[in-house]
């Protein structure tokens, strides 16, 4: 027999399921079709997404991200099931005010690891893209030819209501991809501070991009983004004043200390016409070979999956352990006893943890 909370994650397993399945044959899914799914039928769509995504099938890895953007459990269930594949894909960060040309240098990027074969990811999360819509057309539009390459996988992050916020969907989807044989993750993410990524521990190697005449953009980098980059890149190098920026930038740098025996490089680029990409791949791939070599990359893994293991933890009880506590009737109880000023919250809290404790053994 199966207990109703086991039921009645397979009804929802079976809803997303479905769901997915009927926007996959175009059309809209029908509530008759959801309930007479049978359970095994949506446990193995689960698997066979889980395979097909495994062999970097585009639209499964798409799918397998809507799922773990909406329902808490199945996420759980994808992530732990994906887990053992994650470790191998490289992630760069890309940052800077907006304007700055992140994502055509992306594409510029993006094209030239495809050139060499690699297979890439592309998230691009700017909360400012939901508010205007123009900015992501743009991205779209500029992406056109990449989009239709198998090997290029890219997700928008900015027009979805994800089930715990963007930062933990950007997370789950760079895990997704990492899992799903892709070489190279790039993360486009507006300036620190304006979106709530925590960029530099999502990625291996973090860009800070910027452009002369967007106004005041050293002073914009010195608020906390300066920190942050392992490589700055003046973009829109066909601009006047480059070199300028260029140059105190490179002052700021000298004036700090080199963090893990690293100093940032700063190159400048035209995103538009290819200069300056191939030093910026260069840039990156040094330091991709100064974190693989250094203690500091060690340590930092072994601490990011300390935190991993707790976030998780914490994620599990927000999600879904105390979503069954409070579907009990111990809890409910507990709820109408305080009602009547017969017990309160804290005391029912300590309880009911102490209860559930026992329970679990
Ligand atoms: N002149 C010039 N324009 C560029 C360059 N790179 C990007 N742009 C333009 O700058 C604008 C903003 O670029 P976008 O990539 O959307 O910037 P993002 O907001 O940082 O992602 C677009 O109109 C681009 O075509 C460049 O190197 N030179
Ligand atoms: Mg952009």
């Amino acid at each position: 027999m199966l207990s109703f909370t086991e039921r009645a994650v397979n009804v929802l397993l079976g809803v997303s399921m479905a769901f997915t399945f009927k926007l996959e044959s175009g059309q809209h899914p029908s509530r008759d079709v959801i309930v007479r799914l049978p359970v095994s039928t949506s446990n193995t769509m689960l698997k066979a997404l889980l395979r097909r995504s495994v062999k970097h099938d585009r639209r499964a890895i798409a799918q397998l991200m809507s799922i773990a953007e909406n329902d808490a459990r199945i996420r759980i269930k994808i992530l732990s099931a994906l887990y053992e594949r994650t470790g191998n894909a490289y992630v760069i960060g890309i940052t800077g005010p907006p304007g700055a040309g992140k994502s055509t240098l992306i594409s510029a990027l993006a094209k030239r690891y495809r050139e060499e074969g690699f297979s890439i990811g592309i998230v691009a999360v700017d909360p400012t893209s939901q508010v205007t819509g123009g900015a992501l057309l743009g991205d779209r539009i500029r992406m056109a030819d990449l989009a239709s390459d198998p090997k290029v996988f890219i997700r928008s992050m900015a027009t979805r209501g994800q089930v715990g916020g963007i930062a933990r969907a950007t997370e789950d989807v760079v895990r997704i991809l990492d899992a799903t044989s892709t070489d190279y993750i790039m993360v486009e993410t507006v300036g620190a501070g304006q979106s709530d990524i925590d960029i530099k521990s999502l990625a291996h190697t973090t860009l800070v991009v910027t452009a002369p005449g967007l106004g005041d953009e050293i002073q914009a980098l010195k608020a906390g983004i300066m920190e942050i980059g392992d490589i700055f890149v003046v973009n829109k190098a066909d601009k006047e004043n480059t070199d300028k920026s260029v140059q105190e930038i490179y002052s700021m740098i000298m004036m700090s200390e080199p963090i893990n025996g690293w100093r940032p490089h700063v190159l400048k680029t035209n995103a538009l016409s290819g200069e300056g990409i191939t030093a910026l791949a260069q840039a990156i791939k040094q330091h991709e070979e100064h974190t693989r070599k250094s203690d500091q990359m060690k340590k930092a893994q072994t601490e990011r999956l300390r935190r991993e293991v707790l976030d998780a933890a914490k994620r599990y009880f927000e999600d879904i352990a105390l979503q069954e506590l409070a579907s009990t009737e111990a809890f409910a109880k507990h709820v109408t006893m305080i009602e009547g000023r017969k017990e309160d919250p804290y005391t029912a809290a300590r309880l009911l943890m102490k209860q559930w404790k026992k329970s679990r053994g």
